[in-house]
């Protein structure tokens, strides 16, 4: 399979999946239809699917248009969401197939929005891939508009810290060189943290995507990933993994970095 970045807005984006032996291809979150189609186009490919993560605008604004300039176009989007447009409503653990080799699994991702869904897809003999939305971003997560820090922990830590280490995560907007310099606050000394912030800054230097980064690398350097860890836990004053989680949202949320 084939994974395609499309920035959209100010900092969102919208992805194209394209399965290569049949030419079937899928979208994540196209809020701006026009750039998307014009990107499949380019690849030779016409989406047959649209994998909302949430209800937000910036992310399910550009189903309706989409369904008009794509007939026939199957939306889906999580059942507890309202997502605009949607055609099929998709619970945790249900399979989507796009093409003859992709395999997508919906998994319920709680907290950001309440029906939030992120999105595996493997593909025999390749790393598989999530698409995580505003759940997990990289080196960071979505702020908690519909769900407690005890989703939060669930969504993060249980359900996506529980997939493959390598699986690579494509997120839904481009925050990480903030998260970075939020999360060196938190642990100065982490040099996984430092090296990667260095990385990052490369990256977008030279208007490059800080996206995918993989599930092993977010166990490393996402502070909100690694509420597990005591030290973490001592560090912000805290004696369980969810109490961390929700002191280290809080922090973020009034740090003006
Ligand atoms: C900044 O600090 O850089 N631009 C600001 C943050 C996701 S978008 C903007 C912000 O709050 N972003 C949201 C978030 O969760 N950020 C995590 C963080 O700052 O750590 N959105 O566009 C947001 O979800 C939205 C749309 C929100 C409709 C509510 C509704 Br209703
Ligand atoms: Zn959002």
């Amino acid at each position: 399979m084939k994974i395609l970045h499309i920035p959209c807005l100010e900092d969102n984006y919208a992805y194209l999946i394209i399965d290569e032996s049949s030419r079937d291809a899928a979208v994540v979150d196209p809020v701006e239809p026009e750039k998307v189609l014009k990107v499949a186009d380019e690849n030779g490919v016409v989406p047959k699917l649209v994998l909302t993560t949430h209800h937000h605008w910036d992310h399910a604004g550009g189903n309706e248009k989409i369904k008009k300039l794509v007939p026939g176009i199957r939306v889906f989007g999580g059942s507890l969401d309202n997502v605009k447009g949607c055609t099929d409503q998709v619970e945790h653990g249900d399979k989507i197939s796009l093409g003859n080799e992709v395999n997508v699994l919906a998994f319920h991702t709680p907290c950001h929005t309440k029906g939030h869904i992120s999105y595996f897809i493997s593909s025999k003999g390749e790393d598989p891939a999530v698409f995580t939305g505003d759940t997990l971003f990289i080196a960071g997560c979505g702020k908690f508009f519909e769900g407690t820090a005890e989703q939060m922990y669930q969504s993060l830590c249980k359900t996506l810290g529980s997939l493959p280490k390598t699986t690579r995560v494509y997120c839904g907007h481009e925050y990480t060189e903030k998260n970075l310099r939020f999360a060196l606050t938190v642990e100065p000394e982490n040099e996984q943290m430092k090296q990667k912030l260095a990385w990052v800054k490369h990256q977008r230097e030279a208007n490059q995507p800080t996206v995918p980064s993989t599930i092993e690398d977010e166990m490393g350097t996402n502070p909100f990933m690694r509420v597990d860890l005591p030290e973490l836990q001592n560090r912000v004053g805290c004696s369980t993994p969810v109490e961390a989680l929700k002191e280290i949202r809080r922090m973020k949320d009034n740090w003006r970095g």
